[in-house]
């Protein structure tokens, strides 16, 4: 025990200081890392006000934390004990302070409460117009996300375009989710939706915001679902309107066939008269033929998933892999990550998630080369069929 007549130990006392301004500059430099879940970076109206909030409850608190340390510290100095010093004047009772310390607190709640109660109400449903409608719908564990003005469905990185309303719709096929978005919003979550009395319409929880900058933000399921359940990420892609509506035409009309031989348009062939004579002499050159040489595995994975047990499951578009109880596929090439925001979107990663989806998502209702899953059994394909089948996958762009 430390008593305030022992001399007290400098070398602690700064070793103690260096600490501390070592802890608070490590803390200020790793704010400018890459953080894809901060929470304290919003980019859309929602995450905004959100924000906003934070930072005003952050300010109220700096205050009451000054406030009392600087009463604290002078006490501790003005009233320390020392020897043969007289009992100090005692307060108890004293009507000034006790008035004082319960109006304070209580303009503070009340400075916390109205703020909170508006950010509460503006966050709520009210369909704004002209609005983006995105179904999203939670599985253990991945996400499905429906367009219904197009019929699109795709799973586990869903596109919306820059500075346009977009009304997310929240629903679960089996245990309740929460669908969250640290730089855009969330956390909400996503119910099973139960059978509802002939003309009683189903109740979504819904999210409304704008997303206001281009890139791609990571989500994260927020309801403890079950085993993997940490494991049960995505990813949202904001992009401008052009890049959003090319991306829904693909989507409509993959190329799920690699060409042979791609003809490079008239147009690239073209040589503009006016352009100056560089030497290059290109009017001389044939139209280049550019030639795709078909992948002899890509080939084979074709022909191998398309007549497993995959296609009861998944879809790929223009296709005979028609399932709708798993992952839709289509352009699963151009994903960054599979497994729901879990593994990079390599071959082997898709090789290993294939070969035994359970090893690395405990509880995936998923089939592997040796194990049931999903009420289905293991595929018994051997490694070099999971690389075709791994490749053929990774082609779909
Ligand atoms: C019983 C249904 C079922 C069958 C059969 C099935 N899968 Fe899956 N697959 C799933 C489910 C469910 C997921 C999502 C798992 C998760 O992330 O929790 C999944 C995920 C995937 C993913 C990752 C998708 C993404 O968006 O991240 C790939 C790739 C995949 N499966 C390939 C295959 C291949 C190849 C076959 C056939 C050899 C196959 N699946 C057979 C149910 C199935
Ligand atoms: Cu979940």
């Amino acid at each position: 025990m430390i008593r305030v007549s022992d001399p007290i130990d400098m070398k602690s006392l700064r070793s103690l200081l260096g600490t501390l301004v070592v802890a608070l500059l490590t803390a200020g430099c790793s704010l400018e890392g890459d953080y894809p879940q901060s929470s304290v970076a919003p980019a859309s109206d929602f995450a905004q006000v959100i924000h906003e909030l934070y930072v005003d409850i952050f300010w109220w608190t700096l205050l009451i934390l000054v406030v009392v340390w600087v009463v604290l510290a002078y006490i501790l100095i003005r009233f320390r004990a020392r020897p043969d010093s007289p009992k100090p004047k005692q307060i108890h009772g004293h009507m000034g302070l006790e008035i004082a310390w319960t109006i304070a607190p209580a303009i503070i709640v009340v400075a916390i409460t109205v703020p909170t109660i508006q950010t509460v109400f503006s966050t709520q449903p009210s369909d704004p117009e002209g609005a983006l409608v995105v179904d999203v719908i939670g599985h253990l564990y991945w996400w499905e996300f429906r367009y219904p003005d197009t019929g699109l469905i795709t799973a586990n990185e869903v596109h919306v375009p820059v500075d346009r309303p977009v009304s997310f719709r929240l629903s679960s096929d089996d245990v309740i989710h929460s669908f969250w978005v640290p730089m855009l919003g969330g956390k909400r979550d996503a119910n099973p939706i139960r059978v509802r009395p002939e003309g009683v319409d189903p109740t979504y929880s819904w999210i409304h915001m704008t997303p206001n900058q281009v890139g791609t933000f990571w989500g994260q399921c927020a309801e403890f679902c079950g085993e993997s359940h940490s494991l049960m990420g995505f990813r949202v892609v904001v992009e401008s309107e052009e890049d959003f509506a090319a991306w829904q035409a693909d989507l409509a009309e993959p190329v799920v066939a690699p060409t042979a031989t791609a003809e490079a348009s008239a147009d690239d062939a073209e040589v503009d008269a006016d352009a100056p004579d560089t030497g290059d002499a290109q009017e001389t050159v044939a139209p280049p033929v550019q030639t795709v040489a078909i992948d002899p595995l890509i080939e084979q994975g074709r022909e191998l998933f398309h007549q497993q047990t995959c296609v009861a499951c998944h879809y790929i578009e223009g296709t005979n892999a028609q399932g709708l109880i798993a992952p839709n596929l289509t352009l699963l090439g151009r994903r960054s990550t599979i497994a729901a925001g879990m593994l990079e979107n390599t071959i082997e990663n898709l090789e290993a998630w294939i070969k035994a989806p359970q090893d690395i998502k405990p509880g995936a209702l998923m089939p592997g080369s040796a194990v049931a899953g999903g009420n289905w059994p293991a595929t018994n394909l051997t490694d070099d069929q999971v690389s075709a089948i791994a490749a053929y996958l990774h082609s779909l762009r």
